[in-house]
């Protein structure tokens, strides 16, 4: 690392009497080591050399700064500290401005802030989003934000997270100037020149005073903290970036300063940072296939869909939200008319919300088209099969979509579980098909596991990651068996779930154990959201192939039979009284759990929460561990953004197998061989789990990108 000379990563260049510090570190210039010791360099050199005037600071590419480098987290810590190369900035004696386009977001912004002055381009984004990592703003973001547009703002930046927008940044006070399309540097050039016409002093953020009225702005504090409280369910930063920005209206700058380094250190040192900064790069990795890296996607530029009930009407809203014009195909005219009403419904609940305009309603479902006859597909790109779970129907529709579609049209089904191999094979271009199992609902959940048969072309998956990009899904490759990757580990967690219900732990307890762990609900709750008729088909399906010797329990089929599939139903493991979305214990279902444990002979017990706890993750984890080895995930990582994105996993654990890292493997498999002392059939340890913590190695060493 260079003392004062420009490095390849922080360019200068002198533009008159201003010298223009550009960052060229592709792809987010982000803040590593190299950038913060070319910047510190810069306006030392700067503050030297009498012939500069005024600094720019100015991001090359699409970016400003994408932030400190995450990838840096977790590692000795390399100088200069950015908090440091902060406060060097602010303290230039020349005014130094920030030239914004694209993201600043993070140590970006926080840069922009130790300038002077700041003039964004309307595209830029601005935003302090550490605490999605588990973090705080570390270099000066609490201290300084609050000074320029109040405490209230400024919690609200860094607890959302969010983006703004230059305009509304503007109006805000974050930004000085709103420059209008074009060049950045130039943009800066030109305001940096007005400002040195104008005299403009070095004008410090450390002074700036939105602070001023402290008992409102510690009143803003303190309904913040309130808030965040109540909301933030386990988060460990949220609390800190309230504590920090106390701080700002309490202390003197530096002091504060000094507070928020404190408080950064204890949110860098939580296991929750490690979590979320996992879920960060897993999300990226996932999407990256080797079928991405070697094959061009398809054109997509028209949708179908077949079948209009919750899965096809939920696809068909994704994919007119991405602006894509879709045609619907039902069974019959009726059928037809409750699909169109099933997505119309969905653009009636943003209107009656106010978040969206009649007019921009009618526009998208001017972009949906139905009809009965498949030959309405003839010129569609990529067509999506929601129809009933069944493979006869399945496999007629494709014989039909097979009849009809235009050579190389992509044909995709949104099975759960069934073969999509077998279903290929059923028409004559079996490269052409491939499994999008979307997950209800399909225009909110943002998982989309994109299933690769065998005979698959490497360009339909390509072109399966391309629509994942175009709908905003966060994709997951998954090979196929039953159930892909997450339905299938799901019905092992739930096996031991049941199991433990009928040992003597009640729904209700295993259901609040999974809540405090994070997850938004238990499986009882998610059986009732989901109805339980879908998981007693898939019961009913596997019966036959069942292992006689492999314990089942029959609490499930007990309700199923007397027709309580939960919501729908107004009854399932809850009571939902009144057609209520939050369900109430149920005495009769405690009953009947009671009457199943005397059919099975079972002497019932006590279970901890911790207990509950430590089997419904072994089994989670060991199942992945099947799914890893035999490649239907390709890493750890595919396992981990399956859950996170499609069955509420708390993301700051990371995932459920970066969550066994956490733990450590060797505690996980001497859990599982514990339990198999109970139930040796069920509980055998996957093979690859073994082999791990025979070798001392974590699922983080197979998460290396192919
Ligand atoms: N550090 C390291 N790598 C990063 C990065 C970062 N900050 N941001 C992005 N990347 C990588 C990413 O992994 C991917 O790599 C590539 O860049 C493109 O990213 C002290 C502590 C900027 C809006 O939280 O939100 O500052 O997969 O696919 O969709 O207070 O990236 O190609 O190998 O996401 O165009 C705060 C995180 C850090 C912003 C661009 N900053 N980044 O989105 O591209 S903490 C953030 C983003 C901090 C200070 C604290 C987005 C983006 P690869 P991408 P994109
Ligand atoms: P659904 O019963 O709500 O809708 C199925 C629709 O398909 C009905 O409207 C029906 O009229 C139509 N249909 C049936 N046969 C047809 C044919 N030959 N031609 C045209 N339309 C036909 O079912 P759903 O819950 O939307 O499930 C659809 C598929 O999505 C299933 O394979 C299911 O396993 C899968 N899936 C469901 C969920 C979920 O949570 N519901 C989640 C992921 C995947």
């Amino acid at each position: 690392m260079s003392s004062g000379a420009p490095n390849a990563v922080v360019r200068r260049a002198q533009r008159g009497d201003i010298l223009l510090v550009t960052i060229d570190n592709p792809p987010v210039n982000a803040l590593g080591a190299d950038v913060r010791a070319g910047l510190l360099a810069a306006i030392e050199a700067a503050d030297a050399d009498p012939a500069v005037a005024a600094v720019l600071i100015a991001g090359s590419g699409r970016t400003f700064i994408g932030g400190a480098d995450i990838r840096e987290f977790g590692k000795p810590p390399l100088p200069p500290a950015l908090p440091d190369v902060c406060n060097r900035i602010e303290a230039c004696t020349k005014p130094v401005v920030a030239a914004i386009h694209g993201p600043a977001l993070g140590g970006g912004l926080e840069v922009a802030l130790a300038a002077h002055y700041r003039i964004a381009l309307p595209a830029a984004k601005l935003g302090l989003p550490e605490v999605q990592l588990g973090l705080l703003p570390g270099a000066g973001g609490t201290q300084r934000t609050p000074r320029l547009v109040g405490a209230a703002a400024a919690l609200e930046m860094m607890l959302s997270g969010r983006h703004l927008g230059a305009a509304e940044a503007h109006k805000l006070g974050l930004i000085d100037r709103l420059a209008s399309e074009g060049d950045p540097i130039e943009a800066g050039l030109a305001y940096a020149r007005e400002l040195l016409a104008q005299g403009a002093p070095v004008r410090r953020t450390r002074d700036a005073n939105a602070l001023q009225d402290r008992a409102a702005q510690t009143a803003a504090i303190e309904a913040a903290r309130l808030e965040t409280a109540k909301k933030s369910r386990g988060l460990f930063s949220p609390l800190k970036i309230v504590e920090a920005v106390q701080g700002a209206v309490d202390l003197p700058f530096d002091e504060g300063l000094a507070l928020e380094r404190k408080l950064f250190l204890a949110c860098l040192d939580s296991p929750q940072r490690a979590g979320l900064v996992h879920a960060f790069f897993a999300e990226r990795e996932a999407a990256k296939s080797p079928e991405t890296q070697s094959s061009q996607p398809r054109p997509i530029a028209r949708i179908g869909v077949v079948g209009g009930g919750t899965m096809g009407a939920g696809i068909a809203v994704s994919c007119l939200d991405a602006g894509l014009p879709v045609t619907m195909i039902e069974r019959d005219d009726e059928a037809l008319a409750r699909g169109r009403a099933n997505v119309d419904k969905v653009y009636a609940g943003l209107v009656a919300k106010g978040r969206m305009t009649e007019d921009a309603r009618a526009a998208v479902m001017a972009r949906w088209n139905g009809s009965t006859a498949y030959d309405a597909l003839a010129d569609a790109d990529l067509v999506i099969e929601a129809v009933f779970e069944d493979m006869d129907v399945k496999k007629a529709v494709f014989a039909q979509l097979d009849r009809v579609c235009k050579p190389g049209a992509v044909l995709a089904t949104n099975t759960s579980y069934l073969d999509i191999d077998a279903l290929a094979a059923s028409i004559a271009r079996p490269q052409d098909v491939i499994g999008l199992h979307f997950f209800s609902p399909a225009n909110i959940m943002k998982l989309l596991e994109i299933v690769v048969p065998a005979e698959v072309a490497p360009d339909v998956v390509a072109t399966a990651f391309a629509l994942a990009k175009k709908l905003r899904k966060t994709p997951v490759r998954a090979g196929v068996c039953d159930g892909f990757i997450g339905n299938r580990i799901l019905a092992v967690y739930r096996q031991a779930a049941d199991a433990m219900m009928e040992d003597g732990a009640s729904p209700y307890q295993i259901d609040k154990a999974v809540r405090d762990f994070g997850f938004p609900m238990g499986p009882y709750q998610m059986s009732d959201l989901a109805g339980g008729d879908i998981g007693w088909a898939t019961r009913k399906r596997r019966a036959p192939t069942r292992d006689p010797r492999a314990r089942y329990v029959q609490i499930a089929d007990r309700l199923c039979e007397r027709g309580w599939f939960g919501q729908k139903t107004g009854r399932g493991y809850y009571l939902y009284e009144g057609g209520a979305r939050t369900g109430t214990p149920d005495p009769e279902v405690d009953a009947i759990v009671d009457a199943e444990r005397e059919r099975a002979g079972v002497t019932p017990r006590s279970f901890t929460d911790e207990e509950i706890m430590r089997r419904y993750m072994a089994a989670m984890i060991n199942e992945g561990a099947r799914v890893v080895a035999e490649k239907i995930a390709l890493r750890p990582l595919d396992v981990d953004v399956t859950f996170v994105h499609g069955y509420g996993f708390p993301r700051y654990r990371g995932g459920p197998m970066k969550y066994a890292d956490t733990v450590g493997l060797p505690q996980v498999l001497a859990d599982i061989r514990a339990f198999a002392k109970e139930d040796p059939l069920f509980w055998q340890p996957a093979p690859l789990l073994v082999e791990l913590v025979e070798r001392g190695a974590d699922f983080a060493s197979l998460n290396q990108t192919k």
